[in-house]
């Protein structure tokens, strides 16, 4: 066990839980655990930015402006299900094992939600979480399978499947706020995550939000026509360019007729033959074909004369500078309107606390599971090292605690979220969790020993996107990265930015005899990093 906590568990095991459980109610906080897929901090008003103007975000502007808001929040492994692994265990991917997407989850190990339940909460888990099989130490629990759907999205539970009509980002949150007011046991403190699939591929927004950027210019980024002219072979070989790997259709939604007249065939041959319509999942027509006719309907008329013109101008011209300026904007309009629905259920969440008086006593927590890119160097998804991906927002409301309107700049990362819970709990912290207790920053006070570096390891290749293996170290003012493994020129290649000097990361200065001494500094902290995250 940490250390903090001995005389504490000595008082809550020694003694028998000598404490009740209403007890405990009064003097810790609920813990309302908001979580979104994919959502850059480029797309929140509150991190400024090009796209700030647009004010994609009100409502998780609001929670910074009464919270605090972390700057420099990282990843360990830049893809959905090993971070959510991390977030659970507390651990770096080589502990807790999901090392990527496609290996199972050991749902046996130690994880935080586990040890709040002993510890006197009520815990429930809504919405996306990416880790097939049965969730353990939740109270009440209610996952979208695998990646899940916008519309008409299926759920699974302990008794199995079950399909809901409507849309994902409204449905999770009247579910999580159903549970908020009646599913509980009130006189228990709560830890409630409310998890979505937004702003996830593909982006389907809501048919309220079909049209919200319609007449709007979306902000360019500076390097969405960078040529990795520095970079090693691993950013030319990646397959996420808005270019080449945005799909016409299930991305851009630009649908030919023969398209259509093969889904309608596919959808009244399954009605005919009695199955469930939409169904459960894998299938090719996949997500915009889940619409009922009602929402398709909304989408088409909005869109289809215009997604005409597109496609007469043909295949090639969507590969010109012109047609993937047009990606974008499509590409954008989609990510933001899907946000949009993120936002306004987070306003209703913070609405309902208001209202119930509950918000005096808990900690909202808004974050991601990884950065994402938004154009930024021609790509869209996430994976590599580089900034975009690597971080991920993070803002914190705790009432009385964080100073609103505050900003953090300390090194933070997502191994540190299942001991924040803890620690805000009261519980005991296990000693072979890897992170560090963000509650000392969230009143203010940074321990003068907090860490300088961050360690990073991204394993999914061969995969989806050809993002190559690599791991590295960051510090605020540079990062080296080192590519490795199967298809790396020579076994390996490294990366090294000066993030002072090139924070778009443009510029590898591996090769440059003026980086050797950093790049030297940062081989030894890679070394120590791997040695005290026991990677080695
Ligand atoms: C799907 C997406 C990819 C994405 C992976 C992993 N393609 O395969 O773009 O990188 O999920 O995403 S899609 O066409 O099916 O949407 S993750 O968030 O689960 O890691
Ligand atoms: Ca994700």
């Amino acid at each position: 066990m940490k250390n903090r906590h001995i005389l504490r568990n000595l008082i809550v095991t020694g003694l028998g839980f000598a404490l009740s459980a209403k007890a405990a109610a009064s003097s810790v906080p609920n813990i309302v655990w908001i979580f979104s897929d994919d959502h850059s901090y480029q797309a929140i008003g509150a991190y400024g930015g090009r796209l700030q103007p647009l004010n994609p975000t009100p409502n998780i502007d609001r929670l910074a402006r009464e919270g605090m808001r972390f700057d420099h929040c990282y990843v360990g492994n830049s893809i959905c299900a090993p971070s959510r692994a991390t977030l659970l265990t507390g651990k770096h991917s080589h502990l807790h094992g999901k090392i990527n997407n496609a290996v199972p989850f050991d749902h046996d190990q130690q994880q935080f939600q586990k040890i709040l339940r002993k510890n006197g909460y009520q815990t429930a888990m809504i919405g996306k979480i990416h880790l097939d099989g049965k969730m353990q130490g939740f109270d009440h629990w209610e996952v979208l399978p695998g990646q899940g759907d916008y519309y008409q999205p299926c759920f699974l539970n302990e008794d199995g499947l079950y399909t809901e009509q409507g849309y994902v980002t409204d449905i999770i949150t009247e579910k999580a706020l159903k549970w908020l007011e009646s599913g509980r046991d009130k006189d228990k403190p709560f830890m409630l995550m409310i998890h979505h699939k937004a702003a996830h591929r593909s982006w389907l927004p809501a048919p309220r939000h079909v049209s919200l950027y319609e007449n709007v210019f979306i902000p360019e980024p500076d390097t969405l026509f960078d040529d990795y002219a520095t970079r090693g072979a691993a950013a030319h070989t990646a397959t996420m360019t808005l270019r080449d790997e945005l799909s016409p259709e299930s991305d851009l939604k630009l649908f030919t007729p023969a398209t259509r007249e093969k889904y309608e065939a596919e959808k009244k041959q399954m009605i005919d033959s009695g199955k469930n319509f939409p169904p459960e999942g894998g299938w090719e027509f996949g997500a915009y074909f889940r619409m009922s006719d009602e929402q398709r309907k909304i989408w088409d008329d909005a869109r289809e004369a215009g997604n005409q013109e597109i496609l007469a101008k043909g295949e090639e011209w969507l590969k010109t500078r012109e047609g993937v300026q047009w990606r974008y904007q499509r590409y954008m309009k989609d990510y933001l309107g899907c946000i949009a629905s993120l936002d306004e259920n987070i306003g209703r969440v913070l609405d309902v606390l208001a209202e119930s008086g509950l918000d005096k006593n808990t900690v909202v927590i808004y974050s991601s599971d990884q950065g994402f890119y938004n154009g930024e160097h021609g790509w869209f998804d996430k994976r590599f090292m580089y900034e975009e991906s690597f971080r991920t927002p993070l803002i914190v409301r705790w009432p009385g605690v964080t100073q609103p309107g505050s900003v953090n700049t300390d090194l933070v990362q997502n191994i540190d979220f299942a001991e924040t819970f803890l620690d805000l709990a009261d519980a005991p912290i296990p000693d072979d969790m890897q992170g560090k207790s963000l509650v000392p920053l969230l009143k203010g006070e940074t321990p003068d020993d907090w860490r300088q570096s961050l360690y990073y390891h991204f394993y999914e290749y061969p995969g989806i996107h050809s993002v190559r293996r690599h791991e590295g170290v960051a510090t605020k003012e540079c990062k080296l990265i080192r590519f490795y493994g199967k298809d790396v020129p020579d076994g390996e290649e490294w990366e090294f930015y000066d993030l002072k000097n090139d924070p778009s990361e443009m510029n590898n200065g591996y090769s440059q005899p003026e980086n050797e001494p950093r790049i030297k500094a940062m081989k030894k902290e890679l070394v120590r990093l791997r040695k005290y995250y026991k990677a080695d």
